[in-house]
């Protein structure tokens, strides 16, 4: 990369180094190489990036008018777009996804998150409620206070974003934690944030690990009243229990272990070609990822057949190569992690495609794209989210069947049903333990619909009125008329 980057703290409108002295080193995934340093936040930072983001909610930013404030919200969507490249660059050297993935999604789609939020609060009213010609109730909306917004590394930017847009479009101030192996796009937001003339404090950034780290220490803050998390769902119990001290206000977005329902009356081109998005896009490294494929018995063995010859066109290397469908694993310990999962597959199952790290790759986290078969429905490849490009495929029979079987884990987050038959597809979306459903298609968004998940997939939902509820405090006011 050249120069190396050196990812600071950014509180109260100011990139400092953490007060501990402690740092750490930010690797490339796709090289091995070292990309920089990461401040690590003490305590103290953690605390005065609270009591900054207090500041700025009791000052400008909570005296500012709606108008105003959405107008700032919106500019630092057009500042990111004019900074797409640098962005996208920054996104791909710190996870290993190709750079064309980080150019057409995570960086456009983090600034529509700030459009989109923008507009949508212009649209936003309460509830009143008229009793006869005596009462009338009437909710009045205000920011919740200080949100901790704590982040995934599988789409840095998009994620932080998501969360980051409707809570200051709602009038909030916020401490955004992104994942340690994911330092570099939020330092650059900071300084987005402060280009667009956010007030300082409004934003704050802080660089750490999770326990007893940044992570926790915003997790524990009194001063924190509530948390957006996107993470594993371990670590989202952890959360969940330093959080009760105060009762902070949660929103989770956990793991998922999503079935891939194809019925014999899919249309198969396109089964195919949005199978390969939804298994090895982003390296598989996609809390919607549809990692565990059912195929209904008469077109299994085409489908597998069609499956494994379009896996094998798959162009596994250089991020930054534009011929490279999949990148880097984001880590050697990740990728270690994986590889577990297929040694697993090996022993109980069968590999029919990958399951090696590519020969050409001499250095960095990759892996192959990897098709597992014939293993037991109960093995851990299918009950567990493995978080990379591997995918099991297995026939079923009849619908009753495959429903029982794509509802017994312990997630519930998405499912992609493939058929031409529309009242089934709408039948077998009824009951599917899911938070989202795709019927003929995966990952098509709408930001106004809700986004989670059920089970062990989440809690609460987040996109449009969904978010506004959840960044906002109401109060019902009662006239006795
Ligand atoms: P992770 O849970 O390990 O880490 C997420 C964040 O939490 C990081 O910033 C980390 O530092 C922090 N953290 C870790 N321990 C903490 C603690 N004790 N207290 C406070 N913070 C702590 O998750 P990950 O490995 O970065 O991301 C992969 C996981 O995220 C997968 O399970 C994936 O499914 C999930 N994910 C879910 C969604 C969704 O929308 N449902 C989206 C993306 C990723
Ligand atoms: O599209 C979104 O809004 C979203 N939250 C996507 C999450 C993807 C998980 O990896």
């Amino acid at each position: 990369m050249g120069e190396t980057f050196h990812a600071r703290l950014f509180i109260n409108g100011e990139f400092v180094e953490s007060s501990s002295g402690k740092r750490f080193k930010n690797i490339n995934p796709a090289t091995e190489e070292e990309l920089g340093w990461v401040e690590e936040a003490s305590k103290e930072d953690v605390d005065r990036a609270v009591k900054a983001a207090r500041k700025a909610l009791q000052g400008p930013w909570g005296k500012m008018s709606i108008r105003e404030r959405i107008q700032l919200v919106r500019k630092v969507g057009d500042l990111i777009l004019e900074r797409l490249d640098e962005f996208a660059r920054l996104e791909t050297l710190d996870t290993g996804k190709p750079l064309s993935l980080s150019k057409q999604l995570d960086i456009p789609r983090a600034a529509y998150n700030f459009h989109f939020f923008a507009d949508y609060l212009h649209s936003v009213g309460t509830e009143a409620y008229q009793m006869d010609q005596t009462q009338l109730h009437y909710a009045i909306r205000r920011p919740v206070g200080v949100v901790g917004l704590i982040n995934p590394w599988n789409l840095p930017l998009l994620l932080l974003t998501w969360k980051m847009a409707p809570a200051l479009a709602m009038g909030n101030t916020v401490v955004a934690k992104p994942a340690e192996l994911t330092p570099m796009t939020a330092t650059l937001l900071a300084e987005v944030i402060r280009d667009a003339g956010i007030p300082d404090g409004v934003v704050n950034v802080v660089h750490g690990f999770g326990p007893n780290s940044a992570g926790a220490f915003i997790a524990e803050h009194p001063g924190v009243n509530a948390i957006s998390f996107t993470g594993e769902t371990t670590t989202g119990r952890t959360i969940m229990a330093a959080a009760s001290r105060n009762l902070k206000r949660l929103s989770f977005e956990l793991g998922g272990k999503n079935p891939n329902i194809i019925f014999a009356d899919a249309d198969l081109d396109e089964v195919i070609e949005t199978t390969i998005q939804s298994s090895f896009s982003n390296q598989g490294e996609v809390c919607l990822a549809g990692s565990r494929i059912y195929v209904e018995r008469p077109i299994y063995e085409t489908f597998l057949d069609r499956l494994i010859k379009r896996t094998k066109e798959l162009v596994v290397g250089d991020p930054f190569d534009p011929k490279t469908n999949v990148g880097a694993l984001i880590s050697k310990e990740h990728l270690e992690r994986v590889k577990g999962y297929i040694d697993i597959a090996r022993a109980e199952g069968r590999i029919v495609l990958g399951g090696n790290e590519p020969e050409h790759m001499t250095r960095g986290y990759y892996l192959e794209p990897t098709i597992v078969v014939e293993v037991a429905e109960q093995c851990r490849v299918v009950k567990e989210e493995v978080f990379g490009p591997v995918v099991t495929v297995l026939p079923f029979d009849t619908e009753e069947e495959v429903i029982e079987r794509a509802n017994d884990v312990e997630y519930g987050l998405s499912a992609s049903v493939w058929t031409s038959n529309l009242k089934r597809a709408h039948r077998v979306a009824q009951k599917l333990e899911v938070g989202m459903v795709w019927i003929n298609t995966w990952f098509l968004r709408d930001l106004r619909t809700p986004f989670g998940g059920m089970k062990q997939s989440g809690i609460g939902r987040e996109g449009g009125m969904h978010s506004v509820e959840f960044y906002s405090e109401l109060t019902n006011v009662t006239v006795k008329l």
